[in-house]
């Protein structure tokens, strides 16, 4: 039998082969499957990340409307009691150039320090440094403050000291402003 190599199998506007419609069927198949795995594992991280960001607190400082971080320190008390001191060098917080954070905790067994630093009324992204133990319940660590679009942003510091027995937090709330702008003018 002589074989023309030239002639298309199947002539054009044929209705598909049944085997053509099961391959459809099966790569559909296959990318709802993709999708779905893709869903689940995006779950699982989601899931994963969640007590990260969110961290479970067993106590909470009450915001302090009085306190200036501009002209010192200031101290949180828990409802539970003790206390968390709060302070940021250089005073005037500038922002892009690394700030000395400093945490004294009393009466809490403090295990672990970090700052997480956000954006009152505006996602700035994740920033939250680890500070180091600098003995006699005091922590010292660094962090950049990105600029911001606004002349002025407020930020709260939540200072979340790692115990034994969970998370408890302090929030510290304060101002930075773009560079050459004065804080006096708004
Ligand atoms: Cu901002």
């Amino acid at each position: 039998m002589i074989v023309n190599c030239s002639m298309p199998v199947r002539p054009l506007g044929w209705p598909a082969l049944r085997s053509e419609v099961t391959v459809k069927r099966t790569t559909t198949l296959l990318w709802l499957l993709a999708g779905g795995l893709f869903l689940a594992l995006a779950g699982v991280a989601a899931y994963k990340v969640w007590p990260v960001l969110h961290p479970e607190l067993v106590a909470e400082a009450p915001l302090d409307p009085d306190c200036d971080l501009r002209a010192g320190p200031c101290t949180d008390t828990l409802p539970g009691g003790g206390r968390i001191r709060f302070g940021i060098e250089p005073r005037d917080i500038p922002v892009i150039q690394p700030l000395r954070f400093q945490v004294q905790v009393d009466g809490i067994d403090a295990r672990e320090v970090e700052v997480d630093l956000q954006g009152v009324d505006m996602n700035m992204g994740y920033n939250r440094p680890r500070l180091s133990a600098a003995g006699n319940g005091r922590f010292e660590g660094e962090a950049v403050i990105p600029v911001c679009v606004r002349d002025a942003m407020e930020w709260e510091a939540r200072v979340l000291v790692h115990t034994g027995d969970g998370v408890v937090a302090a929030p510290f709330r304060f101002i930075t402003v773009k560079p050459g702008v004065s804080l006096g003018k708004q």
